[in-house]
């Protein structure tokens, strides 16, 4: 064999070798990367989701399971000690609810936060004293009663505002404000905790927009216009820290009233205000409707907890005067 030819051999050699050496050290980066990615994602959320908007065009979470970690969150809410209002209306017959949402906040709401429950009621003696954890409160506040049911409703952004001045300012630092005819049946913690809080419609969930329940009269206060308008937010469940809770109950109540001057009342009443206010003051956090379910809507794909469930109720009995 020549020289010549044994230098060619050498240097084929030589490229192969490095060939594989380069391979050998890609793996094992690519391994090195696995292993320092995949803890920590394995670790912050368990499941991650791709099925669902998890992200609002203008940044905002939207709260779905798996997309969170509640031991991260929990610790930093602990460090803030925060303190959790929540606010339920319960007038005429709709006392009944009191007893078995209370009982299953117990169970599921905020366990291990400071909580204090605000019940207006016009039946002050039908609220039962409830058994609460500690650091838990309940305080019952005395309402007026209004005769048409749409006023019941709608009033309940009025008695929120005076009552941000008057209390939660100085008694906690967010507020959530739900319907009361539902029940608590898995886990609601501080990942629902955010300056402005909206929960999407268990109805309007995916619907497009134009075909959203906005309402549509143009000399209407709650106004949205056909080619406006992003998420359908639900009536019966928004929250934030007191501050945006009284600027968002302010503005409804404005409007409501100025449209009542002008014998109007938006279709979905309270809810109606409520879209409006938040397609132009965007929530800092959108809950998924995991956080407000109606088993009519039945169990879809995509749902994979039921936070929070309206309780059926019998209209007649319930609704009917007195
Ligand atoms: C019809 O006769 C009524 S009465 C419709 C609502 C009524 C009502 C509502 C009431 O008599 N007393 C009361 O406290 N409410 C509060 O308004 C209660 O907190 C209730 O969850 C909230 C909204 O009414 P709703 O739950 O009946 O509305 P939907 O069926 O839309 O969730
Ligand atoms: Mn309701």
């Amino acid at each position: 064999m020549s020289i010549n030819r044994a230098e060619k051999i050498c240097w084929k050699k030589c490229w192969i070798l490095n060939y594989v050496l380069a391979f050998l050290l890609f793996t094992i980066w690519c391994f090195s990367m696995m292993w320092r990615w995949h803890p920590v994602v394995v670790y912050a959320c368990k499941e991650q989701r791709s099925d669902v908007l998890i992200l609002s065009p203008w940044l905002a979470p939207i709260v779905w399971n798996g997309t969170y970690n509640s031991v991260i969150l929990n610790a930093q809410f602990h460090q803030r000690n925060v303190r959790v209002g929540i606010t339920v209306f319960a007038t005429k017959k709709y006392t009944i609810f009191v007893q078995n949402f209370i009982d299953t906040a117990e169970k599921y709401f905020m366990v291990g936060h400071k909580v204090t429950y605000y019940v207006f009621t016009d039946r002050v003696s039908d609220i039962p004293a409830i058994d609460l954890r500690e650091g838990r409160h309940l305080v019952v506040l005395q309402v007026p009663t209004y005769q048409r049911w749409q006023d019941v409703s709608m009033r309940r952004m009025e008695m929120i505002r005076h009552t941000s001045q008057e209390r939660f300012i100085n008694e906690v630092d967010y507020l959530v404000c739900v319907d009361v005819d539902m029940i608590f049946s898995d886990e609601i913690g501080v990942e629902i905790l955010s300056n402005l809080v909206g929960t999407l419609h268990p109805g309007m969930f995916s619907v497009p927009r134009e075909s959203c329940t906005y309402e549509r009269n143009p000399q209407s206060e709650a106004y949205i216009p056909t080619d406006d308008g992003d998420f359908y937010y639900a009536g019966g469940f928004f929250g934030g820290t007191i501050e945006e809770i009284y600027k968002l109950t302010n503005f409804c109540h404005n409007a409501m009233m100025a449209d009542q001057a002008k014998n109007i009342e938006a279709i979905w009443h309270d809810e109606s205000y409520l879209n409006k206010y938040l397609l132009y003051h965007k929530p800092t956090k959108i809950l998924s409707p995991e956080y407000l379910w109606d088993d009519d809507f039945g169990r879809p794909d995509y749902l994979k907890r039921r936070r929070f469930l309206a309780v059926r109720k019998n209209h007649y009995q319930i609704r009917n005067r007195r």
